[in-house]
């Protein structure tokens, strides 16, 4: 007898996907990651960036990743943030399918007995070709940092003056 779990996964609507975009999409892993990216959002909220966050694993819903990956410029999304824990394939899937900037984090979880070395190297270990940033581990504010400098090339400062080096 086949089990509701075995069906095959429908397709990724991208309809769903289809609403303009903020500037910057923040991918999480696992709802339980949530927390960890709350100064990325602090970050992001304190400089006037419009963003958004959505939890989509690499490895439970790779369609869905494929999906928001390779139509977030479409939507106008210009810098992916995208953290996990354990391996985090996450931001490396993200590049595969999108040629926007995407800018790792690698996260410690409670699941995880390496502390966050499994996700740095699964992040920072991009074959040639396919790159991503990684920032620290749990570095969620730096890379919304980051982001604000990605989104301040070539143009004016996205959120106003920059913030004194002493508060970085
Ligand atoms: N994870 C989820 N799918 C792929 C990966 N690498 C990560 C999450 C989270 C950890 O696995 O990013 O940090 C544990 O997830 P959960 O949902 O079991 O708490």
């Amino acid at each position: 007898m086949s089990r509701p779990e075995d069906a095959p996964l429908p397709l990724p609507v991208l309809e769903d996907f289809e609403e303009a975009g903020p500037l910057v999409g923040i991918l999480i892993g696992s709802e339980s990651d949530r927390e960890a990216m709350d100064p990325a959002l602090e970050e992001l909220s304190d400089r006037g960036i419009s963003f958004e966050l959505k939890v989509l694993s690499a490895h439970r819903d790779p369609r869905g990743v494929a999906a928001y990956a390779s139509t977030a410029a479409l939507r106008g999304v210009r810098v992916i943030i995208a953290a996990a824990g354990m391996a985090a394939a996450l931001p490396g899937v993200v590049a595969a399918y999108s040629d926007l900037p995407v800018i790792g984090v690698p996260l410690t979880s409670s699941k995880s007995t390496l502390g966050g070395l499994d996700a740095i190297l699964s992040i920072v270990q991009m074959p040639p070709g396919v790159p991503v940033a990684c920032v620290s581990v749990n570095g969620a504010r730096n890379a919304a940092i980051l982001a604000a400098k990605i989104l301040g090339q070539g143009g004016g400062y996205p959120g106003g003056p920059r913030k004194a080096t002493t508060d970085l």
